[in-house]
């Protein structure tokens, strides 16, 4: 293999295992999880995905597929980048595909995970790492880059002496998809808290994981101070071996390898970089540092003007980097991962390990645990911790992080004025015929992706495609008939009913079907994203349901293909131009791949269609991404690479309708056409 060309096998099987010391089914990838890939910028890289789980195994999609989050995925990696609906099919169990494409994006942390069903939830995701370039060729440049690129061994941007990352999952002990197969019942008001084969929300996770260790609330909430790494509480007796399954699983006995905690070992005055990646389901945390002030210097692997703080915010889809210096005294010290939003949602602990004469590796801090804001805050001294809104973190300033930008980027500063506006309000509307409860985007809920769609093979033989699918503008105009619930009404051709952004009127009811944003070459968008209307209930003809509902909530959203520049956010209110449009930040704004939208506030996104493809922009909360919450840039489709020679072969002969009426439940999963 040449210089250059790594290659990694993904052999995704299923397992029990017991992370936060709990038994439950979990994915494995090569017999490990959540495991890193490392890769060097310019590296080809290869994906040797095999699928060896179970078709029995419970799933919502019966195929996984890999997203490489916040890589730009260009040319023909455009057709590789993970969404199975967009791209290619999913690899079906029993098969293997190989994902090949140059990696030319700036070194950073990213993450990789599962973009088919929801096997993220279940172990299938780990860190992606580009490092810088490697000594010697191949190394390519970006896009439009001088060909005077990095020609040997470059450092990093910051020097250091150790390099971890803290890979972060919130963790539930049911699987993934038996939760999301919940999401797709009616909704009923009165049920929502139990599980009664309606509608039934996820819910808190059981733990916070710490690359892939914690602590189940049953086990002990907390690690005791003081006690050993083995928590006293955390004994054989405490584990829950469900109905049914053998005694003689390594869970109910001593020896239980999964109950443990993570630890990062320091060596006294030394520098260390810290990689956080928040890859979870479902919640914002707080990284927070007992007694060290970290520096951030990269968010979504975008170098940031250095920023120090005690606690670092990281989303869902978020990776920020910080830099620790072990300038305490030796000691063991709490690394605690605060979840945020979320009453009751249980914290995560890693220690900080000075390795000195006098520090026993074998213990936990001294001090008690810090335990959830929302149960008593760190140690009374929260007042003093920086919580960091991303608005803060600005690119850097320093000329020598100019190969992290846009490869035409001459300043910090997005392109003046947008060609192309798009606005999107949040809500949450309750489907009164089929009791369906959905996130929306514009009133438009996606739908959720049959077994295997591409839109892109589909847009490349036929570039009308989709126009010969959209839904008349006749049936938006909202005149009282009741919501738009097109699903199974579309004719045979049609796999849900397409909705483009710009009809005129929009949806005035909620509708369910493919939302799609079309963008030109080269086009700047501004992308401006209003939450404050998800607890209005638009369009729930049941109000006494809306009534006693609050669903206003932050969402992280993320976009594919691309990064943007966060103008401005705010909270209390949509966007409004009067007011707001002289505080947008136009000379140094964030630059991102995910950002928080407030619950109620609103958040002004400017990016440039310069990635021919389709491109996700979704909740990366993984349940409201299931629920809709999502719509589609199909972008600069004429320009758009080839597709690989070889696709995942899928076979469709289960899909019969009755078949996946008795899969996915009577409320109705959008079908494929068969
Ligand atoms: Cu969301």
């Amino acid at each position: 293999m040449a210089l250059g060309e790594v290659t990694f096998t993904l052999n995704i099987t299923v397992a029990y295992g017991a992370p936060s010391c709990f038994a439950r089914q979990i994915v494995l990838t090569s017999g490990y999880f959540e495991p890193a890939i490392i890769i060097n910028q310019g590296d080809t890289l290869r994906i040797n995905l095999i699928n060896n789980i179970p078709a029995s195994f419970p799933t919502v999609s019966d195929g996984i597929s890999i997203h490489y989050h916040g890589l730009r995925m260009s040319g023909p990696a455009a057709w590789l980048d993970g969404v199975s609906y967009i791209g290619l099919c999913p690899v079906a169990p029993g098969s293997s595909y190989q994902y090949e494409f140059k990696v030319n994006d700036p070194p950073g942390t990213y993450l990789w995970h599962d973009h088919a069903a929801g096997f993220k939830g279940d172990g299938l995701e780990g860190p992606l790492i580009v490092l810088p370039p490697r000594a010697g060729p191949p190394v390519m440049p970006l896009p439009g880059a001088a060909p005077a690129w990095p020609p040997a061994a470059q450092p990093d941007l910051w020097s250091y002496d150790g390099d971890h990352t803290l890979f972060l999952n919130d963790w539930y002990h049911a699987t993934t998809s038996s939760m999301l197969f919940r999401l797709n019942q009616p909704f009923d008001a009165a049920k929502v808290t139990n599980d009664s084969g309606a509608w039934n929300w996820v819910g808190n996770p059981q733990a916070v994981l710490i690359n892939g260790a914690g602590f189940y609330g049953d086990c002990a909430l907390y690690p005791v101070a003081g006690g050993g790494p083995t928590p006293p509480a955390c004994a054989p007796s405490a584990f829950t071996v469900a109905a049914g399954r053998s005694a003689q699983q390594p869970w109910a006995s001593n020896n239980n390898p999964g109950c443990t905690h993570t630890q990062v070992t320091v060596e006294p005055g030394k520098k260390y970089r810290l990689r956080l990646v928040n890859a979870g389901l479902l919640v914002y945390m707080s990284v927070c540092f007992e007694g060290h002030n970290v520096t951030i210097i990269a968010a979504d692997a975008v170098p940031v003007a250095p920023v120090s703080s005690q606690c670092v915010d990281v989303n869902s889809g978020q990776r920020i980097d910080v830099l620790l210096t072990a300038d305490q005294p030796a000691a063991n010290y709490w690394i605690s991962v605060v979840p945020q939003y979320r009453t009751g949602a249980p914290a995560g602990y890693a220690v900080l390990n000075y390795a000195a004469a006098g520090v026993n590796a074998s213990t936990f801090p001294a001090t008690p645990a810090p335990q959830p804001v929302n149960i008593t805050p760190w140690t009374n001294d929260m007042a003093a911790k920086v919580v960091l809104a991303p608005e803060l973190l600005v690119p850097s300033a320093d000329p020598k992080v100019a190969r992290y930008r846009r490869p035409d980027q001459a300043s910090l500063a997005p392109p003046a004025a947008a060609s192309k506006v798009v606005y999107v309000n949040l809500s949450q509307p309750l489907f009164s015929e089929n009791g369906q409860l959905r996130w929306a985007l514009g009133n438009v809920a996606m739908p959720r992706t049959p077994p295997c769609q591409p839109l892109l093979s589909s847009l490349r033989k036929d570039p009308k495609y989709l126009t010969k699918q959209a839904v008349p503008a006749s049936q938006l105009n909202g005149t009282g008939v009741g919501p738009n619930v097109l699903v199974g009404t579309a004719g045979p051709s049609r796999t849900s009913p397409v909705y483009y952004e710009g009809l005129s009127p929009v949806p005035v009811y909620p509708s369910v079907g493919l939302h799609i944003v079309e963008l030109a070459g080269g086009a700047v968008v501004d992308l401006i994203v209003n939450n404050n209307a998800a607890n209005s209930f638009n369009g729930d003809l049941r109000p006494t349901v809306g009534a006693t509902r609050t669903a206003q909530e932050q969402h992280p959203f993320h976009l594919h293909g691309h990064r943007f520049w966060v103008l401005g956010r705010g909270s209390g209110g949509n966007y409004n131009a009067t007011a707001h449009a002289a505080g947008l930040n136009t000379a140094n704004p964030a630059y991102r791949d995910t950002v928080t939208i407030a619950a109620g506030g609103w958040a002004y996104l400017r990016f440039v269609a310069d990635n021919p493809g389709i491109w996700p922009f979704h909740c990366h909360i993984l349940p409201h991404i299931f629920m809709g919450q999502q719509l589609y840039f199909v972008e600069d489709i004429k320009n758009l690479a080839k597709p690989p020679s070889k696709t995942p072969k899928y076979n469709f002969a289960p899909y019969t309708k009755s078949w996946l009426r008795a899969k996915y439940g009577m409320s109705g999963w959008e079908l494929p056409p068969l």
